[in-house]
């Protein structure tokens, strides 16, 4: 300790010694754009990837919702994955519905490709949006994939809970700090606040509702809890169009309507439907089916005033 802190003075006597105080290292580019370092993460708006795990290049495979794996996915600009988790034999799995009909492996495997990209990609904030259908145990199902991956160690945990839309840390801080993750979990974290960094969704996010089948996506707030009011929330829209297949209930995403459905036009428009609710901002989150067909990115750069 005494040579640390010795050390630590020599340091500092050096760095005076040079002239004026040393800079703490700050991010200047910030999920590629330098506009966005000095932005609250509550007043961004992101790309994410419905059923990230889901993905598969056969058009046979109905319950795909995504054409290509996790890191062409944030290669194509996505910064939140999405993800339904189901237990398999004692172990935390991403699976579509049921692990009999899409198993995409377990929640380890998925997290330690999304720490690769993280490491590879110091100064990017990524948002971890997971369900929980199960039920499953935080502290003793989901937990250990994120210590066991790294990503634990990059979560970030806020002061308290719930947090104010307008009450975020730029995305500047999250880089700096190194705490660059954000986890929410639907269902479950409102009542086990055990892990920390797991975060309740719906008393910060809202969300419009999912299986629509309307191409026009008419919005309405359709998942929430409180105590905070709804424009105090960040908001998603889950722009994604379903096909009730033969009329049979059965819903399925096709990826025939994805270029017209991830249009910037579509987007945008959706986006705007929503403000009404949100004191007039654009969505946080930006959720679509096949984010490798359409313009998602450049609906998403408009809605950050960036294009
Ligand atoms: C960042 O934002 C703060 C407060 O909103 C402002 O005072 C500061 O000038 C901004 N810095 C830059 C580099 O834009
Ligand atoms: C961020 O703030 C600007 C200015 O108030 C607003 O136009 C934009 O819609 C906001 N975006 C989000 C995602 O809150
Ligand atoms: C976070 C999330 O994905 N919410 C909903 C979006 O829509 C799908 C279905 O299209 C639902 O399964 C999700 O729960």
């Amino acid at each position: 300790m005494r040579v640390a802190s010795f050390l630590l003075t020599a340091v500092a006597l050096v760095a005076s010694v040079h002239g004026a105080i040393v800079p703490s290292k700050r991010a200047t580019v910030c999920n590629g754009h330098a506009e966005l370092c000095n932005r609250s993460y509550g007043n961004v708006t992101f790309l994410g990837a419905h059923d990230s795990f889901a993905f598969s290049d056969d058009p046979l495979a109905l319950a795909r919702d995504q054409e290509v794996d996790i890191p062409s996915q944030l290669g194509l600009g996505v910064r939140l994955l999405q993800a339904q988790a189901h237990v398999n034999d004692g172990v935390l799995h991403f699976c579509h519905t049921s692990c009999l009909l899409f198993d995409g492996g377990t929640v380890e495997d998925y997290l330690n490709k999304v720490h690769d990209f993280l490491t590879a990609n110091p100064n990017e904030v990524l948002t971890l949006l997971f369900t929980n259908p199960e039920g499953a145990s935080l502290p003793d199902l989901w937990d250990p994939p994120f210590q066991a991956s790294g990503i634990a160690d990059l979560a970030y945990v806020p002061p308290s809970i719930p947090v104010k839309q307008s009450d975020w840390p730029t995305l500047g801080e999250l880089i700096d700090s190194g705490k660059r993750v954000i986890v929410f979990l639907d269902a479950g974290a409102d009542t086990d606040r055990s892990v920390p960094y797991i975060l309740p969704e719906f008393e910060m996010v809202w969300e419009t509702p999912f299986s629509v089948t309307d191409p026009t996506f008419p919005c309405s707030v359709d998942r929430i809890s409180g105590p905070l009011g709804t424009t105090d929330h960040m908001y998603m829209i889950n722009h994604s169009l379903n096909k009730n297949v033969f009329d049979s209930g059965i819903i399925v995403s096709d990826p025939l309507d994805a270029p017209t459905t991830n249009s910037v036009s579509s987007i945008v428009a959706n986006a705007a439907g929503c403000e009404q609710f949100a004191a007039g901002r654009a969505p946080n989150f930006v959720l679509l089916d096949f984010v490798n067909i359409g313009h998602g990115l450049d609906a998403v750069n408009q809605l950050n005033g960036l294009a």
